[in-house]
């Protein structure tokens, strides 16, 4: 095994306890003091976007966007415990608190949360890895342990290549001495292929029926945009599956003629952030907008999230997007949305106690804002924000959570960060 040089280089993040000053009157004398410890909620700072909007577009209710600040007060420390890695895609733990990293360009690699890294686990079919394809997401099978079964998307190409590629989802064995994928086969195709290298999405999660929940994109083109609308394809949409790569049964559009019966909700643009809460078992997506309009979205069964119809942002060269319009009849709006964009790729919600403050927020990587969003979520609202990481001007492609209440950060330009409690 090839070790990477562990790299000692961990600072630490304190953040000063804040006042809570935000009623300027004089309690009346007779009223007790409150009792009940200030949670992180309570401090409230301005928005930390404060940048010009590209749009300027009304949110749909309070709150939508740039909602207040807030920070951590738990001393939290950062480490790169890892670099050297090739365009690192996604990074989930192990059952064994390992960690799973896949590289964009067909390679899978476990890491120890002590920043050794194996050699290059191979075994994949070639993957189409020009601009945004590649192998993608990766999760252990729920039942991993016994059976070795690890889940992918990745970006495949049709037969010549002529066609172009589409996402996939596929699964193979980890092999008994981890150095290969064994047997690997695609169980699920969001057709039909298309000959450029943009939007695939995609991330996939298994839910406590076992079931595998796999977001896509809708390949960027004018030409192929209008796909996220329509049930025919596999374009912009969040499929729903088992681990055969059958559609669930129960799947909302199953009876529909001439509907994709994998599907489970559709109207997305480029998600590549998919996460189920802790506790209410929701699913949770973040989807790119274009200029400005990121997403998150709490994904129901059936349900239109808009795009290219409905959202918050305009096209790179400036125009409208569509009609320009932000709500419609039937579409469902955001949660939460960013102008200008962060782009946000992988996240995961903070599932531990370790951190308590942390509990059940959402932490989601930026690629062009390098930091990672700290999402502060209270009755499927979002109430905070915070910016993580800032300083290390990293684009952050994926965040998992580890077994030991850490979070685990992989980024475009190699590296591997744990974030975890001081
Ligand atoms: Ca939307």
């Amino acid at each position: 095994m090839l070790f990477f040089l562990l790299v000692a280089f961990t600072f630490t993040v304190s953040c000063q306890e804040q006042t809570d000053n935000k009623n300027d009157k004089e309690p009346p004398v007779e009223t007790p003091t409150p009792t009940n410890p200030p949670t992180d909620t309570d401090s409230i700072y301005p928005p930390v976007e404060t940048e010009a909007p590209n749009a300027n577009y009304k949110p749909a209710f309070e709150g939508q966007t740039r909602i207040s600040g807030v920070k951590t007060k738990t001393p939290y420390e950062v480490t790169i415990i890892a670099q050297g890695l090739s365009k690192p895609w996604a990074v989930t733990s192990l059952p064994d608190g390992r960690l799973l990293i896949t590289e964009k360009e067909g390679a899978l690699r476990i890491a120890t949360t002590a920043g050794g890294v194996g050699e290059r686990i191979t075994g994949f079919p070639e993957v189409d890895s020009r601009s945004q394809g590649g192998l993608l997401d990766v999760a252990p099978a729920p039942d991993f342990q016994t059976s070795r079964m690890l889940y992918f998307t990745l970006a495949e190409f049709s037969k010549n290549k002529s066609e172009g590629s589409l996402t996939a989802v596929g699964r193979g064995r980890l092999s008994t001495n981890e150095s290969k994928i064994e047997n690997f086969e695609i169980i699920f195709r969001a057709i039909p292929y298309y000959n450029n290298s943009m939007h695939f999405g995609s991330r996939l999660v298994f839910d406590n029926k076992g079931n595998l929940f796999v977001s896509t994109g809708e390949r960027s083109d004018m030409k192929t945009r209008p796909g996220a609308q329509l049930l025919d394809n596999g374009y912009g949409k969040v499929v729903y599956i088992t681990t055969e790569g059958k559609p669930v049964a129960g799947n909302p559009f199953i009876n529909t003629a001439n509907a994709l019966p994998e599907i489970y909700s559709y109207g997305h643009r480029n998600a590549q952030g998919l996460d189920i809460h802790p506790s209410t078992g929701d699913l949770w997506l973040s989807e790119m907008g274009p200029r400005g309009g990121d997403e998150i979205n709490l994904i129901k069964a059936g349900k239109n999230y808009g795009w290219p119809t409905i959202g918050y942002g305009i096209e790179y060269n400036g125009r409208k997007v569509g009609e320009g319009i932000t709500q419609k009849e039937g579409m469902e709006q955001p949660v939460y949305y960013w102008d200008p964009v962060l782009s946000p790729s992988g996240m995961a919600f903070y599932n531990s106690d370790v951190i308590a403050e942390w509990k059940e927020n959402l932490f989601i990587g930026g690629l062009s804002s390098k930091h990672i969003a700290r999402i502060v979520i209270k009755d499927n609202k979002v109430v905070g924000e915070e910016r993580l990481l800032e300083n290390e001007k990293q684009r952050f492609r994926d965040i998992g959570m580890g077994t030991d209440g850490a979070l685990y950060a992989v980024t475009d330009e190699g590296r591997l960060y744990r974030i975890s409690k001081k």
